[in-house]
This record gives C-alpha cells, structure tokens and sequence, in this order.
C-alpha cells in the first residue's frame, strides 16, 4: 500500500529545512494512507493512557494528553513499524536533512502516538531526545482558532524563547506532516479550544550517526 505522497524536489526542500529547522510537508500522507493510519491508531488508542502532569525537566510544562509508546506500537502494528523503517522514506529523510538518517533503536521512544481530545490539552514545551522529528497528522483541528498549533521559534533551543518574539505557531490539517529540528528546537502543541474536536499525530523519531542521546527521563515518563 501506498503511504506517502514523495515530494518532487527533497534537495531544494532541504535548504528550506536546514534555515529554519522546521519543514511543512502538507498532504504527505495519500488518502488511503490517511485512512488507513487514522484506523490503526483508533485500534491502538484502547492501549494508550492519559496523562496529566507537569514535566519537571522540562520547565515543569504541562502535559495533558493520552499517549502510547512506541514498545506497545511496536507489538500491536506491523504497519507502523514497517512505516517507520521504510526504505523510501528513509531516502527522503536523508535527501530533507542532507546527511544519513537513522532509525532509532530505543524502544519507548522511536515512534509515539500523542492524542489531544480535551478542551485544553496541550503538549506542552520541550525539546526532544533525537534530532528529528517526522509528524504525521492523523487527525487534527479544522480551524487555527481551535488550538492544536504547533509553537516554535526558529533555531532557538531555549524553552523561554517561546515566549518572546520570532515564535511562530503553525496549523497542519490530517494528512500533512512536519519534520522538526527537534533537539535543537524548542517547540509545544497549544490547548484545545473546545469540545468536540481531536488531534492525533504518530511521531516518528530519528537520528544520525554521531548523536548522542541526552539524558532525560522525558520520554519514559510520558509514554513508559
Ligand atoms: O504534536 C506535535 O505537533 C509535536 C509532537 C512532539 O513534539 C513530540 O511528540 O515530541
Ligand atoms: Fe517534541
């Protein structure tokens, strides 16, 4: 089956990618992709759990989300984790970040999935554990008044930084995605603004050969 929707010209769209960290890719995922993905995570959604803290390593933002990692993914859907290791896509990602892009293999954190369903739910600042961050929109907010937005300020790492000026805030719709500069970016989803509406995104994580990991306890405590 036919996921994805390849972008014609990776080499111009990486430019665009290493100026300011943050590359749109809208409709990256074809209709029966989408359709199939968003039935997927509906299946995986009865073993997800929901969350609500503040994360102290991270400037005790707040998390208010339901979420399943990526050890249950990989148990309950060969379609994720054949996503995720995907050739073609692999080839994309490397042309996009102009260097060798790796799978990750820690288990817990390599794919997500995060589901904003309640008024006011928010992922809240951070940055990630590995530099790249692939999002795929399974189904989000049809208005930017909504919420849902994806904030960040370009090539600023620092959590405040969003906060001051520069900070942009996105709408992607279902079937877009992003790639993120997401170790070196800081960067939170804004609250839901009403009743009725969803968001959920499968975060595929990746690497290159010389990262290390920095040491947070983040992601094992939002999806172990
Ligand atoms: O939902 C998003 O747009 C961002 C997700 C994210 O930052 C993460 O999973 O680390
Ligand atoms: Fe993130």
């Amino acid at each position: 089956m036919l996921v994805l929707t390849l972008p014609l010209h990776p080499q111009l769209l990486g430019a665009l990618f290493a100026e300011t960290g943050y590359l749109p890719l809208p409709g990256l995922l074809t209709r029966q992709g989408l359709d199939t993905l968003r039935e997927e995570a509906g299946r995986l959604e009865a073993a997800a759990t929901r969350r609500d803290f503040r994360m102290e390593c991270m400037d005790d933002s707040p998390r208010h989300m339901t979420t399943l990692g990526g050890h249950h993914i990989a148990r309950q859907s060969e379609l994720i984790s054949g996503l995720y290791r995907d050739t073609a896509l692999l080839e994309l990602l490397t042309a996009l970040h102009g260097t060798d892009v790796l799978p990750v293999e820690e288990e817990v954190e390599r794919y997500v999935l995060n589901i904003l369903h309640h008024p006011g739910d928010t992922h809240g600042a951070h940055t990630d554990d590995y530099p790249l961050a692939l999002i795929l929109f399974l189904q989000a907010p049809e208005k930017y008044g909504d919420g849902g937005l994806l904030e960040f300020n370009p090539g600023r790492r620092d959590l405040t930084a969003l906060n001051e000026p520069g900070t942009r805030q996105v709408h992607h719709q279902a079937g877009d995605a992003y790639l993120l500069r997401s170790d070196l970016t800081a960067h939170r989803v804004t609250p839901l603004t009403r009743p009725g509406i969803r968001r959920t995104v499968l975060n595929l994580a990746y690497s290159t050969e010389h990262h290390q990991a920095p040491a947070t306890d983040s992601a094992r405590r939002l999806y172990s």
